[in-house]
């Protein structure tokens, strides 16, 4: 940890002074070189320009940096406790348009987000093992990394595991991928990797054991330190399958996923007994709708979900990041506007998303 902030301050002071000595202001390169990257997609940057934009002041990851976890709370690199929270993006296959810098900027300012997650299919229509064109989902990874580096956010890399539901269906690609994926972004203290979505299904707590025992020793052999999320059964409410067996790694955290309208008192009972028990628990994925994603929200559960996770500090990420028709897209279907929304433009979900983030600022 303290050689990747080492490595950020000899890197900024390097290019500092080359850019006094060219006469060009560090803050609009940093621009300059963002919008280079949204265009091209898929140009990742060098070491050198991440690290400058990583430290721009004030941002969640300037303030907070490298993350671990101790116990069960995610704490930053001054051992504080730190609650991640913004939303995932739906699909990127599907809804690759909310992969700009003016929607993660206005998250991070307007909503108060200091976290993105996302989430690329795996399986379904498009999916990266399903027949997507995998160079350009993965370019469209990489720039959403890149954005959220430059704007001094975390970021997640969600293997969204759903219809395969045992991810060792895809071991072997999920290998090769988070491979490549931690070999870019190792030296960064902001990326997070959700190795499995939703195993569901025939999955059980030992398939998936079976998985990471896999995957996040290749993880591991580029980026040592970064926090690993590792999905649950049954879409990722079995969190006491994996507090009964947890996995031998530091910087681990088991996820738990809800939806409010269907998801009431006993999985929140499970994850308060989780926690006290001493287990890890990232919410990396909720709404406040029913579980497929659709139907009425139900406000009153919702707020109760969300007095639970801020009594224990847990991180939590919304789904979704969309203008779909349905009501866990916190944007309005028609309107198309990829940021600066006005409450009307919001869903039931975006407003009282937003409002909780806003609020608990830290
Ligand atoms: C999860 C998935 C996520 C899914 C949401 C809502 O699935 F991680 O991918 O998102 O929760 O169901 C939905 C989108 C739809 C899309 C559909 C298929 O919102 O637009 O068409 O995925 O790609 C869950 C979560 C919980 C449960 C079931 C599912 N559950 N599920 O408790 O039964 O079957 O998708």
């Amino acid at each position: 940890m303290k050689r990747k902030r080492v490595l950020l301050i000899i890197t900024s002071l390097i290019l500092t002074m080359s850019l006094v000595l060219s006469g060009c202001g560090m803050k609009e390169d940093g621009e300059e070189q963002l919008k280079e990257n949204s265009v091209t997609e898929s140009t990742e940057p060098t070491e050198d320009e991440s690290a400058a934009s990583d430290n721009e002041e004030g941002t969640p990851f300037n303030e907070h940096g490298t993350l671990s976890v101790n116990v069960t709370d995610l704490v930053d690199s001054g051992g504080n406790k730190i609650q991640l929270k913004g939303m995932s993006t739906h699909g990127l296959a599907w809804f690759p348009e909310y992969v700009n810098k003016d929607t993660f900027e206005w998250l991070r300012d307007d909503w108060k987000a200091n976290c993105i997650r996302l989430a690329m299919y795996t399986d379904e229509n498009g999916g990266y093992c399903s027949g997507g064109d995998q160079e350009q989902l993965k370019s469209k990874v990489r720039e959403g990394v890149d954005i959220a580096t430059g704007l001094g956010m975390y970021v997640i890399i969600d293997w969204h595991v759903l219809s395969d539901q045992d991810p060792n269906k895809y071991k072997d690609q999920a290998k090769s991928f988070f491979d490549e994926m931690s070999e870019s972004y190792g030296e960064q203290g902001n990326v997070l990797y959700e190795i499995c979505n939703e195993p569901n299904g025939s999955a059980t707590w030992e398939s998936v054991t079976a998985y990471a025992n896999e995957v996040i020793p290749v993880i591991r052999a580029n980026d040592p330190d970064s926090v690993i999320l590792v999905g649950t059964p049954t879409w990722s409410q079995d969190i006491d399958k994996a507090a009964a067996a947890p996995l031998p790694f530091d910087n681990v955290m088991y996820t738990l996923h809800f939806y409010a309208a269907t998801h009431t008192d006993w999985l929140r009972d499970r994850m308060e007994q989780c926690i006290s028990n001493g287990l890890p628990v990232f919410v990396s994925e909720f709404g406040i709708c029913d579980a497929s994603g659709n139907g009425s929200v139900d406000i009153g559960q919702a707020d109760q979900w969300k007095e639970l996770i801020n009594k224990y500090n847990v991180s939590y990420m919304c789904w979704n990041l969309s203008n779909k028709d349905e009501s866990s897209a916190v944007i309005k279907a028609g309107c198309n506007e990829l940021s600066g929304w006005s409450d009307d433009e919001l869903s039931d979900e975006g407003k009282w998303v937003r409002g909780w983030m806003r609020v608990d600022t830290q």
